[in-house]
């Protein structure tokens, strides 16, 4: 799917703003809010979370839907063409209704959809309505749970009646909702470019690029390759073909370089960014242009103060250069894709993406199989269990439309600790990760990111069914701590099972609750000494294992998550702060990670 921009053919609008916004209170269908203007309306920004932008926790925790609403209209000049309106996120779910007609819907928040409203739209004003439903369950992805999953983590499973519905994610992250990033206007020509798809290939100096034009209707394709400076490098006709370029610039890891792909179609005209990389595995190695890479960075989420998780530019631009301050070279889209326009930053900055599903909470082991009530049921237990994998699919099929042009994006992440290791587990993933390969045209590695629930190389799917072996490990936290001697030896144990896989390793996640500002001369668990001591840890232990090609510490910086005993806040095992200040930590990395080469650092 292409990203929305503005060319000489296109027109483009962006409806960011404010808009009127009300929380059903039960009848908002019955009394068909969506075809009137909103009474007693609030004030809404699009796009943003709406959950922290009033007070109080009925706003903050509203179950259910919720409506936004605006006027819309197009100039006259713009009716001759197709005209789209796309949503480039909506959690979790939305139904569009423009003058009270129902025009789509669409389930899965964090990926976008498009109607076209060509012949919908009225002459003057028209009434644009976007309901919205946060609801999470075993049919969604992120899962919601049964109960409360936190609640569980502390062991005491389930929790007391709710007062009144609630969702219970079965993830540990706040589940923010509402149209999160923007919601825009485009046009076609009638005749137009549906999609591009660009594979690179490089051949010593030079690339040839295979590429495919998807068009509708009926003109002659021409598809010319520009550089930097906009000297034209290739230019080929037709909607599929090769392109030649010459003594290629290769897009780097934090040396990018990007190409302007630039496609016309009769009169329609596209350019599309592209950076020209190869990717594979071989043996216990990740090659990023035929060189063994190794993955300094984080998991991260989409989670600023106020916009929860609606996209926020300036934070985006300023975590890529606390990235480059600190000698990262990568991050996970943990647990979700992120925005577009952080993708297309991610290429432009040469910053390297583990990119993934919204696939996090498949598993009813969580909370020690507090779900269900604190009985235990399996996660794919055929009539109790998980409903999630025909939309698992269709996520995996947006996201690869979405994204599969993107030189940042270098791997796939089928899921976030899904319980990969029960009865099932095979059979559930086994077709996602063949979907995924399928789809993929530039056929990178898919891998599972796999969580610490005595899970080995003999009972895990991603085994058999991953390139590389993605590991969530809390050896000194959750698993250990405050002792870092037993955990040491047991994480070595562990890598030591999955050596003889003969598959690299990466670090997805491991990581120590932080709270800024405490401090002790003897480090104790929740103070910045102890986080910068379990680092050293477990970083020593990588550093012995020449097949663990990455580290991505859990988290970034710290965030905001359901609310239990174990969250002071927020989860706060960020190296930064919610607000981006360092903690000792960061400080810690920033030397290592200057000192460690993002090519050939193991031999
Ligand atoms: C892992 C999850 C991550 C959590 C983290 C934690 O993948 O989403 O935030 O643990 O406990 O299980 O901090």
């Amino acid at each position: 799917m292409l990203y929305p921009i503005l060319t000489e053919s296109r027109l483009l609008s962006d409806l960011s703003g404010v808009w009127d916004f009300k929380l059903d209170d039960g009848n908002g269908f019955a009394e068909e809010w969506y075809a009137t203007p909103l009474k007693d309306a609030m004030t809404m920004p699009v796009p943003a979370s709406y959950n922290d932008l009033k007070e109080g926790a009925d706003f903050r925790d509203h179950y259910g839907w919720v409506f936004y609403q605006r006027m819309i209209s197009m100039p006259a000049f713009a009716k001759s063409q197709r005209i789209m309106l796309r949503m480039a996120a909506v959690t979790h779910k939305a139904k569009i209704y423009l003058n009270g007609a129902l025009i789509c819907e669409h389930k899965g928040g964090f990926l976008p959809f498009e109607v076209e409203i060509t012949d919908k739209l009225q002459n003057g004003d028209n009434l644009l309505t976007i309901a919205v439903d946060n609801v999470i369950d075993y049919t969604t992805l992120p899962v919601g749970g049964k109960s409360d999953m936190m609640g569980g983590m502390m062991g005491f499973g389930g929790s007391t009646e709710p007062s009144k519905p609630q969702n219970n994610p079965n993830f540990d992250f706040f589940n923010y909702c509402g149209i999160t990033r923007p919601v825009k206007i485009y046009t076609t020509p009638k005749n137009y470019i549906a999609d591009i798809t660009v594979v690179p290939q490089v051949n010593g100096t030079d690339a040839s690029l295979t590429y495919c034009i998807d068009t509708v209707g009926e003109g002659s394709c021409l598809v010319e390759v520009f550089d930097r400076e906009g000297k034209k490098m290739a230019e080929a006709q037709g909607t599929e073909g090769t392109l030649e370029i010459k003594d290629v610039t290769l897009w780097q890891p934090l040396n990018a370089y990007l190409y302007d792909i630039k496609v016309t179609f009769g009169e329609d005209v596209y350019t599309l960014p592209y950076g020209v990389r190869t990717v594979r595995v071989e043996g216990t190695k990740f090659l990023i242009n035929e060189r063994p890479f190794y993955f300094k960075g984080y998991g991260k989420h989409e989670d600023t103060f106020p916009a929860g998780r609606g996209i926020n530019l300036p934070m985006n631009t300023k975590d890529i250069s606390i990235m480059k301050w600190q000698g990262a070279n990568s991050f996970r889209t943990s647990h979700y894709p992120y925005s577009e326009e952080m993708m297309r930053l991610c290429d432009e900055e040469g910053i390297v993406v583990i990119d993934e599903t919204t696939a996090v909470g498949v598993n009813l082991d969580f909370g020690g199989g507090a779900n269900f009530n604190g009985q235990k049921i399996h996660t794919f237990d055929k009539e109790h269990g998980v409903q999630t994998q025909e939309h698992h699919k269709d996520v995996i099929r947006d996201l690869i439309s979405r994204d599969k042009n993107h030189a940042c994006v270098v791997m796939w992440s089928i899921a976030n600790e899904p319980d990969s290791y029960s009865e099932g587990a095979y059979d559930y993933f086994a077709p996602l990760y063949e979907l995924a390969r399928s789809l993929d045209p530039q056929k990178r590695p898919c891998t599972l990111v796999s969580v610490q629930m005595g899970t080995t190389p003999e009972t895990d799917c991603s085994a058999k069914l991953s390139d590389v072996i993605c590991l969530n490990r809390y050896y000194g936290w959750y698993f250990g701590g405050p002792d870092l001697v037993g955990p040491e030896k047991s994480l070595r144990q562990e890598l030591d099972s999955w050596k003889t896989l003969g598959k690299p390793v990466i670090f997805t996640e491991y990581g120590a609750d932080t709270v800024m500002g405490l401090h002790d001369t003897t480090p104790v668990m929740y103070t910045e000494e102890y986080q910068v001591d379990y680092y050293k840890m477990n970083n020593a232990v990588f550093d012995d294992y020449d097949f663990v090609v990455g580290e991505q510490a859990w988290n970034f910086a710290d965030f905001a998550t359901s609310q239990s005993m174990l969250r002071v806040q927020g989860n706060k095992k960020g190296l930064f702060t919610r607000d981006r200040k360092p903690k000792m930590v960061a400080h810690y990395f920033k030397e290592r990670w200057h000192s460690i080469p993002d090519f050939d650092y193991k031999k």
